[in-house]
Formats: C-alpha cells, structure tokens, sequence
C-alpha cells in the first residue's frame, strides 16, 4: 500500500527539510505539507493544507480527506519563546499532541512521529553523558510540556496500541529555514553574522556547551527511526541522540578556522542563559544506537565546513 503523509507543522526548520526528504523517499504527491501559515512559495503539484492543530474539527477534516498512513507532528513552541508565553506553549505543545494521538487512534494511523527535547532534562539530571533515563526536572514550559508529551505518546501506545515514535532532538543546525524561538538557536545565528558581518554578539556564554545536531544528521535519524521494525522500539517515550557538544567559544574557534577574522562577543544577562544552564552539556544515546543502528555522521569541523559552503551559495551570507 502506498503511503500517504501529513506533516504537520511544515514551515519550521525541521519540516521544510523532513518534507522535502519524505517526498523524495515515497513521491510529490504522497506526503502533505501542512502549517497554520502559507510558506513563501508551493511547488504546482505539491499538496499544502493550511491547518491549525488545536482545530479539532478541521484536523479531522484533514484524515478524512487523506487518510494518513503516517503523520509527523512539528508545531510547537520553543524554549525561549515559550518563556514569553508559557499558557500558548502548553496549550500548543500539549493539546496538539493529544489532539493528534486521538486521531491517530480513530484512523488507525500506521505510525505517529513527535519530536521531544533536551529540554526535559534539568537542573536535577547528570549534566555529562545524559543517560535515557535519570532525574528529571525540567524548568521551562516547554521542557515540562515535552516531559507530559513523552509520558501521553508512552500511555498512547500502550494503553491504545497506537505506533508513535519519538526522538529528544538537541540543538539543530542546519542552512535551508530558520530556527525560531530556542535557546540553542545560536548556533545557525552565528554562521549568518560570521557571513555578512564577520562578528557575532552571542546570548551564551563563551563556555555554555549544549549537545548539538547537524540537519542532514536529524534528518537521516528520523527516517531511520521510522523505518524500524516496531518491535525493535523499545522506548515509547523519547530517544536520546546526539551529534556533538560544543560551546560558543569551540564554535566561534571552527568558525575562524574558515573565516580568520571572524570575532565573537558575548551579551550578559540574556534569559536563554538560565534555560541553558539547566540542560545537558553532552548526551548519551545508547539506546538509539542499539535499537535503530543511529549513529550521526558530523561533528564540529564537518558542520562548520557544510555550513559556511552553503550559506555562501544561498544567502550570500545575508542575515535570515
Ligand atoms: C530549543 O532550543 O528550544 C530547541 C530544543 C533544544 O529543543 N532547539
């Protein structure tokens, strides 16, 4: 049977990309793109659905039109956006989710994917070599919000049979869209002043190490993840995985090694200093590794190198 896919919440940085792989993996027309906003253009023969996922009415208008065989929750609020408006993140990040594991069930979905975070761990957790399980007490909306999401996907699956998989991505960097509203959006800000001004004013500080992916790597671990047999997932919940650690200092020191005169500052003071503090500085994803072979292809040099190449083809190195 062919497969037929929704992505919601498509114009994000990880959606623009997972829609473009999922449609070269299954074909154009199998995989729906979907967002509360147009995106700046829609390719002639590429399906799009403006959707809002806390509308429940027009969500399931949505699986009755195209009865999905797999869907790809993306719309959710971020940590430093979150902050500003924690009620929106929670109503967001929580009652899609259900909103969307509901549906799932009443059409039997094949499989669900939703994205956790980092951000469920804290203060409380190991800050090194984060294992899968340990304390955890997130102090963000949006941590706690993922913590409630991973703990409904686990009861979702077991109490409901429904197939839902779940990835806690660390930071992403990635070239093609934006990232907006995290702590660790630093890390693609960066590439784009190092381009056009050859300076960044960075709201980390120098030594503040977080876990970090590249978006081919992300990418590929998705993928990878859904296409596992579902007895081979033995985590309901979230997977660790990581790509690399690193700190604005290591990555400005990458950076200069491409661009000699890069120079970088630090702003003191900003509140995505305090989410940051509280997260893990280094992952460790045994168990992604050991049920779906993950293993991520790029740390620092690479995804500096990668970076820089292709933003100096596409932007010119102006500022998203
Ligand atoms: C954020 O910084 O909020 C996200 C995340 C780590 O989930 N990039």
């Amino acid at each position: 049977m062919a497969e037929r896919i929704i992505i919601l919440g498509s114009n994000g940085q990880i959606g623009t990309e997972l829609v473009a792989a999922l449609r070269k993996k299954y074909g154009q027309a199998q995989v729906v793109a979907s967002d509360i906003r147009k995106p700046q253009s829609v390719a002639g023969d590429t399906p799009f659905e403006l959707i809002d996922v806390l509308d429940r009415k027009a969500l399931h208008l949505l699986f009755t039109q195209y009865r999905p065989t797999q869907v790809y929750l993306l719309a959710a609020v971020l940590s430093a956006t979150g902050e500003q408006h924690p009620r929106q993140a929670w109503d967001l990040n929580i009652n899609g989710l259900l909103n969307v594991l509901d549906l799932s069930m009443e059409y039997a979905v094949k499989k669900v994917f939703w994205p956790s975070s980092i951000a469920v761990f804290g203060p409380h957790s190991p800050k090194t070599d984060t294992p899968e399980y340990c304390t955890m007490d997130p102090t963000t909306v949006y941590g706690i919000s993922k913590l409630a999401g991973e703990r409904i996907c686990e009861y979702y699956h077991n109490r409901f049979g429904v197939d839902v998989r779940s990835i806690r991505y660390p930071g992403i960097i990635s070239w093609k869209a934006a990232p907006g509203g995290g702590t660790t959006d630093y890390a693609v800000h960066i590439f784009h002043e190092a381009l056009k001004h050859n300076t960044y004013a960075c709201f980390l500080s120098a030594d503040t190490t977080l876990p970090m992916l590249y978006m081919d790597d992300a990418i590929r671990g998705t993928l990878a993840l859904m296409d596992a047999p579902a007895d081979q997932i033995c985590i309901r919940s979230s997977y660790n995985i990581t790509g690399t650690s690193f700190s604005p200092a290591m990555l400005a020191g990458a950076i200069r090694r491409h661009l000699p005169d890069f120079t970088i500052t630090y702003v003191k003071n900003d509140p995505r200093q305090a989410i940051a503090d509280t997260w893990p500085s280094s992952i460790n994803d045994a168990e992604a590794r050991r049920d779906w072979n993950w293993s991520p292809r790029y740390g620092l040099a690479e995804i500096t190198a990668d970076m820089i190449v292709n933003l100096k083809k596409t932007t010119n190195g102006k500022s998203i």
